[in-house]
């Protein structure tokens, strides 16, 4: 019997959900309530292919035992441990484990629980050692239109996603700048892999060093692939580009690997996959397969060697009561092991060209204006409902749900990003019901 019993009517009012349509989902909920490799199962014992990952974290797949032996032997030998001048063996494990797998040059990991936090804490970072270098006036943030970094006062500010700025126009950070965005259908549409077009706009954050001054500017962050406004893909050379201007003016560059990290473009993370390396890398999700809430910022050597070389004391007042919290630690190298011993941080590279053909198999019915891809992630762009923006695609976002499989939207635009281990089956499975949800 795998039925569960499932909360309606008034039991459902208590709980405020985040970014949903609450009053709608009420009407009409959709419950999960287990899930085991590529699959959910809801709570009326329904079988969904999970086509996302859950939300794009987890990357070896639903049920890893591993995980979860490692996170209860851990709570049952030591459940907390406070992580202000305090510390335990995991913490320094963990972070030596994804020091091993970061790019060559970013050797420091701070720990926060989510990449919201982890937005935040880089961006603090940055400005505190530009301040710590003497160079204090360094104090302007630039992100870039469409670009997704949290729900921090922060990662809004530096974000570019407009619903998610428009309610708090007096909370954002003071001097915070925008590049232009990369998406360019007109040029770019059924590209696969990078798109070929627009490396130039690039140049815009010279337009911004002109406009604003080099000597303010601290750092500018984006995402190597934009994944909540739509999988956004970088121009080829665009990030290369980037990397060369803020290296002329002293900017720092942040990657925002939230969803790019463990794996999902076929190298542990995109920056290696690209060949560009940053200043700092912030990253949550797939650290812990989504198994419980972490995150970290990798730093480079040179910027923590600032603050080591600064006044003795607290080098950094920044932290959360849960950075690397031993459960945290335990899910996180448990999770490391797997994607190490399954080769699953390059295994993308391996099915992204079955992934590929099949995504772009749906070039040509209705209302398919784009397919993109990359690795093992994948957008498919429809053409809007004149004056009902975004309601094509959760239409076909509720069908694939009563089909048996899970998908994300973002306005009128499709998101996949399966677990890595996916197989042939499973893609075959994915695009079968979403050609016909699409039919
Ligand atoms: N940066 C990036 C690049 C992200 O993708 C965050 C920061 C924030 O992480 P937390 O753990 O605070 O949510 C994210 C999160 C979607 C979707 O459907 C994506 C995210 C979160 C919610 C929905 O695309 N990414
Ligand atoms: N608010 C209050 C009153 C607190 O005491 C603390 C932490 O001690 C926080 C917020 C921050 O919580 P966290 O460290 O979990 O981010």
């Amino acid at each position: 019997m795998n039925a569960q019993s499932s909360p309606t009517g008034s039991a459902l009012d208590a709980y405020w959900m985040p970014f949903t349509a609450n009053r709608q989902f009420k009407d009409k909920p959709r419950m999960l309530a287990r899930a085991s490799g590529m699959y959910y199962e809801t709570t009326d014992g329904r079988k969904i292919l999970d086509g996302v990952a859950g939300l794009w974290c987890v990357n070896a797949g639903h049920g890893r035992r591993e995980i979860t032996a490692a996170v209860a032997k851990q709570l049952e030998v030591m459940d907390y441990a406070p992580p202000f001048q305090m510390g335990h063996p995991d913490a320094f494990a963990l972070a030596g484990e994804l020091v091993k797998i970061a790019p060559a040059g970013l050797a420091h990991v701070f720990f926060t629980n989510s990449g919201s936090e982890s937005v935040d804490t880089a961006l603090k970072i940055a400005l505190a050692y530009h301040r710590a270098k003497g160079d204090a006036a360094r104090v302007r943030l630039l992100g870039r239109e469409r670009g997704y970094h949290g729900v921090g006062f922060g990662g809004i500010s530096v974000g570019g996603m407009t619903a998610n700025r428009k309610a708090w126009p007096a909370a954002m950070i003071p001097g915070v700048d925008h590049l232009r965005h990369t998406h360019d259908l007109a040029r770019n549409a059924f590209s696969r892999g990078l798109p070929a077009h627009g490396v130039e706009l690039a140049d815009d954050l010279e337009r911004l060093v002109s406009l604003h001054d080099a000597s303010t500017i601290a750092a500018v962050i984006v995402e190597p692939i934009a994944g909540s406004t739509g999988v956004v893909l970088p121009p080829k050379g665009y990030l290369q580009r980037l990397r060369a201007i803020c290296d002329r003016h002293g900017i720092l560059l942040i990657f925002d690997e939230v969803i790019t990290g463990f794996g999902r473009t076929g190298s542990p993370f995109a920056a290696q996959e690209f060949g560009v390396t940053p200043d700092i890398i912030t990253c949550a999700k797939g650290l812990t397969n989504g198994a419980i809430p972490m995150g970290a910022v990798l730093v480079s050597k040179k910027i923590y060697d600032t603050f080591m070389q600064g006044p003795a004391g607290i080098e950094l007042f920044h932290g959360y009561t849960y950075s690397a919290h031993p459960a945290a630690c335990a899910a996180g190298l448990a999770t490391l092991a797997i994607y190490q011993q399954e080769g699953l941080l390059t295994r993308a590279k391996q099915m992204a060209p079955a992934f590929e053909n099949a995504v772009h198999g749906l070039r040509g019915l209705p209302h398919v204006i784009d397919v993109r891809n990359y690795g093992l992630v994948a957008g498919i762009e429809l053409d809007p409902i004149p004056g009902a923006p975004g309601k094509r695609a959760f239409d076909i976002y509720l069908k694939c749900f009563e089909q048996g499989l899970l998908i994300r939207t973002t306005g009128d635009i499709i998101a996949l990003s399966p677990a890595l281990i996916i197989e042939q089956k499973h893609i075959d499975e994915l695009l079968g019901i979403l050609s016909c949800a699409l039919q």
